[in-house]
C-alpha cells in the first residue's frame, strides 16, 4: 500500500462543536456579514444574539435537539444564523438548494425527516407545495410574516447559552445530499468533528487575515459555501459579505468596494475572469488570490485569469463527503495544472479501480482519502455507504495521480456525476424521470463538454415515436431545477449496457469524444 501524507504536519483537533469553532473567532464589536444588495451589516455580538435566541426558540417548540431542519435560502446573513442556531441547539440542518422545484424540494424533505421548513417568502409556493405528506410540521419565513406563515422573529426565544450536549463524532449537525459515485442524491451525515476538523486542517496550510473580507456567492447551500466562506471566514474572524445570486457586475463591483484579498470561484467564473471585458473595468489591486474548487479547472484559463489578474490562481479539491477539502494550493506554492497537496491529518492512495492495487507515483489510479473530515455515511443508505467507505478509505470516483513532490492531478471522472458550473447533477435522477415520459423505452444521461458549463447533460433515449429535444425539455425542465436540464438528446436503437444491466456510460462518452 503506498499512502501519501501531507506535506504539513498534523493540526490539533479540539473537542469543540462547530458553533463553538465559529464564536471563537467572532469579535463582538465587528462587522462579521455585511448584505451586499442592500449594505445592511451585522456585528458579532448581534450574530451570536441572535443565533441563541433563535436555537432558544427552536428548543422551546421541539425542534431541537435531535430534529432536523430544513433550509432553503439564497445567501443572506441569516442563513447563516439558521444553521448556526440548529446546530447550537443540537439539531440537523438538511441545506435544500433554493432553486428546487417542489418535487426536488419533497424528496429531500422526506428522505431527511425534515420537521420544520425555513425559507424565504419567494420561494412560499414551492414549500407549500412540497410539504405535503412529508414530516415537514411547519415553515417559517426568513423576513417579515405572510398571511398565516410567521417570519423569524416569531420564533426567538429565550437564548440558549451553551451549546446542547452533542457527541461531537457521532451526532450528524449538517446534511447536504450528494449523489456520491452513483445513483440518487443521497443524505451525506456530517458531525461536528467533521466540519470543525475541516477547518483547521485546511486554515492551517492557508490562514486567512482577521477582517478580510470576501464576496460570498458561492451558496451556502453546498459544502463549499457553507464550510470555506460561511464558517471559514466566521471562524477566523473574516467577513462575508453575501450576495443571493451570481452576477458577474455586481460581484466586482462589491470586490472592488471591500478590497477583497480573496476570491473563492467556480470554474466557469474563473474563465468570465480570465475573459470578460468588464473586469479591466474594476479596480481589483487588493487581490492576492483567486481559488476556484468543485469541478476542473483547466490550466490555461489559471494561467490566463492570474496574468490578468496579477493574482495567485490556486484549487481546492475534495468531495461533499470529506466536509469538503482534502487537497489545497498552500499559500504562495501554487503549481500548474495541480489541485493541491493533502492537508494534514489526510491520507491518500492511488488505487486501480479494477484490480484494487495501489499503484506507483505517476500514474492515474482512483484517489482514495482517509481523515477525521471524512462522512460518518449516507444517511439510511448503507450499502451506498459500505461502498464508499472500504475500510475507512473514502473512494472519491474520481481519477488522478501524484507528482513526486506530492501535487494532486485529476485527470478523469470514473463515477457517474455531472458537473454543471459545479453543481451536482445525478443522471440517474434524470434517467428516472425520462423513464417516465409516455413514449420513452429507455434512457441513459451523460455530462458532455460545455465552454461555459465545464459540462450539460445530455440524454440518450430509445424511443417509438422519436420526441424531439424541445420537447423532451418541455417535459422535463418544470419538473427540475435549471442546472440539471437536458441540453442535448440523441435517439439511439439501444443503449448500451453490461450483463447485470449497468448502463455503460464510458462508451457513450468514448462515442460523443469521437464525434
Ligand atoms: P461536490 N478539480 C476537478 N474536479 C473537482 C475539483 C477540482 N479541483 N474539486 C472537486 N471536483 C469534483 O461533492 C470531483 O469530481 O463537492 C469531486 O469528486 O459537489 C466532486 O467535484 C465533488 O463534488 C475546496 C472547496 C473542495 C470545495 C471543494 C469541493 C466541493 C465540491 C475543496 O477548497
Amino acid at each position: 500500500m503506498t499512502i501519501y501524507t501531507s506535506p504539513y504536519p498534523d493540526v490539533a483537533i479540539r473537542d469543540i462543536s462547530i458553533t463553538e469553532y465559529v464564536f471563537n473567532g467572532i469579535a463582538p464589536e465587528a462587522t462579521v456579514l455585511i448584505d451586499g444588495p442592500t449594505g445592511r451589516t451585522v456585528t458579532g455580538a448581534q450574530f451570536v444574539a441572535g443565533v441563541k435566541a433563535l436555537a432558544g426558540g427552536l428548543t422551546a417548540r421541539g425542534y431541537a435537539p435531535g430534529g432536523c431542519v430544513a433550509l432553503m435560502a439564497p445567501n443572506i446573513p441569516e442563513f447563516c444564523t439558521v444553521f448556526h442556531a440548529v446546530a447550537w441547539a443540537g439539531g440537523t440542518v438538511t441545506t435544500v438548494n433554493p432553486t428546487y422545484t417542489a418535487p426536488e424540494l419533497r424528496h429531500q424533505l422526506i428522505d431527511a425527516g425534515a420537521e420544520l421548513l425555513v425559507t424565504i417568502a419567494p420561494f412560499l409556493d414551492t414549500a407549500k407545495a412540497a410539504v405535503e405528506g412529508t414530516r415537514v410540521r411547519e415553515i417559517i419565513l426568513i423576513g417579515p410574516d405572510v398571511g398565516e406563515t410567521r417570519g423569524l422573529a416569531a420564533f426567538m426565544g429565550q437564548p440558549l447559552a451553551r451549546q446542547a450536549p452533542v457527541d461531537l463524532d457521532d451526532h450528524v449537525v449538517c446534511l447536504p445530499y450528494s449523489s456520491g459515485t452513483t445513483g440518487l442524491p443521497k443524505g451525506v451525515m456530517l458531525t461536528h468533528r467533521n466540519l470543525s476538523v475541516n477547518m483547521a486542517q485546511s486554515l492551517a496550510l492557508a490562514p486567512l487575515v482577521e477582517r478580510e473580507h470576501t464576496v460570498a456567492f458561492l451558496p451556502f447551500f453546498h459544502i463549499y459555501g457553507l464550510q470555506v466562506l460561511m464558517n471559514f471566514y466566521l471562524g477566523s474572524g473574516g467577513t462575508l459579505v453575501t450576495v443571493p445570486r451570481f452576477d458577474l457586475e455586481q460581484f466586482l463591483t462589491l470586490c472592488q468596494q471591500h478590497r477583497t484579498p480573496r476570491m473563492w470561484v467556480v470554474p466557469p467564473v474563473a474563465l468570465a475572469l480570465a475573459k470578460h471585458p468588464i473586469v479591466d473595468r474594476f479596480d481589483l489591486s487588493a487581490l492576492v488570490q483567486v481559488n476556484s474548487a468543485a469541478a476542473p479547472l483547466g490550466a490555461e484559463v489559471a494561467d490566463a485569469m492570474g496574468t490578468r489578474l496579477n493574482t495567485a490562481a490556486t484549487q481546492g479539491y475534495g468531495m461533499t463527503e470529506a466536509s469538503p477539502v482534502t487537497h489545497i494550493t498552500p499559500r504562495g506554492k501554487g503549481r500548474a495544472g495541480a489541485s493541491g497537496v493533502t492537508i494534514p491529518n489526510t491520507q491518500c492512495r492511488i488505487v486501480d479501480p479494477v484490480t484494487l492495487r495501489d499503484l506507483p507515483t505517476g500514474e492515474d489510479g482512483e484517489i482514495w482519502v482517509k481523515g477525521p473530515q471524512v462522512m460518518k455515511g449516507y444517511l439510511g443508505n448503507p450499502k451506498a455507504t459500505a461502498e464508499t467507505i472500504v475500510d475507512g478509505w473514502l473512494r472519491t470516483g474520481d481519477i488522478g495521480h501524484f507528482d513526486a513532490d506530492g501535487y494532486l492531478f485529476i485527470t478523469d471522472r470514473l463515477k457517474e456525476l455531472i458537473k454543471v458550473k459545479g453543481f451536482q447533477v445525478a443522471p440517474a435522477e434524470l434517467e428516472a424521470l425520462l423513464l417516465t415520459h409516455p413514449a420513452i423505452a429507455d434512457a441513459a444521461v451523460i455530462g458532455v463538454k460545455d465552454a461555459e458549463a465545464g459540462e450539460v447533460p445530455m440524454a440518450f433515449i430509445v424511443a417509438a415515436s422519436a420526441p424531439t429535444l424541445a420537447e423532451v425539455q418541455a417535459f422535463l425542465d418544470p419538473q427540475v431545477s435549471h442546472y440539471k436540464q437536458i441540453k442535448r438528446l440523441e435517439v439511439v436503437d439501444a443503449i448500451p449496457k453490461s450483463a447485470s444491466g449497468k448502463i455503460l456510460r464510458r462508451l457513450l462518452r468514448d462515442r460523443m469524444a469521437e464525434s
